[in-house]
């Protein structure tokens, strides 16, 4: 069976209240949404991003833990440890900089997210401290992301530390692109009952939100000259408080 997916503009998001619903019972499992961010404001953070030290603290740029080509900015919860919530702070505090003269990237998708959940999202937190909600991840010409899928980590101590935040059964992940390469960096997701992997390359300013804990997933070779440059983070639902929560 092919994946059920759908396409939308960001304009029409209050036509499709029950999508992270449908997600977490299994009926949808992909959403594209165009136009979540304007191309032209994209191309000024991608900019602002070709000297991420003048944006962020140097303790936030580094190399994913299990992918050679990737690079991140950020607190990914692989590198979780005793740093890791003041760490979120200070990356939270770079993505006002970044963001800056438009609207910012947390209360633009966290107001999209709420519409297209019908309740509230909110960040996850242990003890008090907020965990991080997104990371960028810059992929040079040639990377790409092995095959993976979000339920292979839960042993992961962040996963430890998230606790009964959310339902284990869905962790969708949500990102933004802020730079499309050339050519190739698709995102590759397969059915889960192993029907036809189906690849999708979004533009500038669109989002993708995806049931990235079961299904199994990879992001094709980047070709051509530019890097692929994405900013996003995960989503579980908490059933008690029916409300979404995320981290990164
Ligand atoms: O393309 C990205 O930024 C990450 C995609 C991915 O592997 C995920 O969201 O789990």
């Amino acid at each position: 069976m092919s994946l059920r997916t759908t396409t939308i503009d960001a304009a029409a998001a209050a036509d499709h209240a029950t999508t992270l619903a449908a997600m977490h019972a299994g009926d949808l499992e992909l959403m594209v949404v165009r136009g979540v961010f304007d191309a032209s404001f994209m191309t000024e953070v991608e900019q602002r991003l070709s000297e991420p030290a003048n944006v962020f603290d140097d303790q936030l740029l580094g190399r994913s833990y299990h992918e050679p080509h990737l690079a991140t900015i950020g607190t990914p919860i692989s590198r979780f440890g005793d740093d890791y919530f003041d760490r979120a702070a200070l990356f939270h505090a770079g993505c006002e900089r970044l963001f800056k003269g438009g609207p910012g990237f947390g209360a633009t998708v966290y107001s999209l997210l709420e519409i297209l959940s019908g309740t509230s999202v909110r960040r996850a937190a242990a003890d008090g401290s907020a965990f991080g909600g997104w990371n960028i991840r810059v992929l040079p010409p040639g990377g790409e992301i092995a095959r993976h899928a979000g339920h292979m980590f839960f042993d992961w101590a962040g996963y430890g530390a998230l606790g009964d935040e959310f339902d284990r059964r869905t962790q969708l992940s949500f990102y933004v692109v802020i730079a499309p390469p050339d050519q190739g960096g698709g995102l590759e997701v397969e059915p889960l009952d192993g029907g036809d992997t189906e690849s999708f390359s979004l533009a500038a300013g669109d989002m993708v939100l995806f049931d990235e804990g079961r299904h199994m997933h990879r992001v094709d070779h980047v070709r051509g000259a530019r890097r692929r440059i994405t900013i996003g983070g995960f989503l579980g639902y908490h059933p008690a408080t029916d409300c979404w929560v995320n981290w990164a």
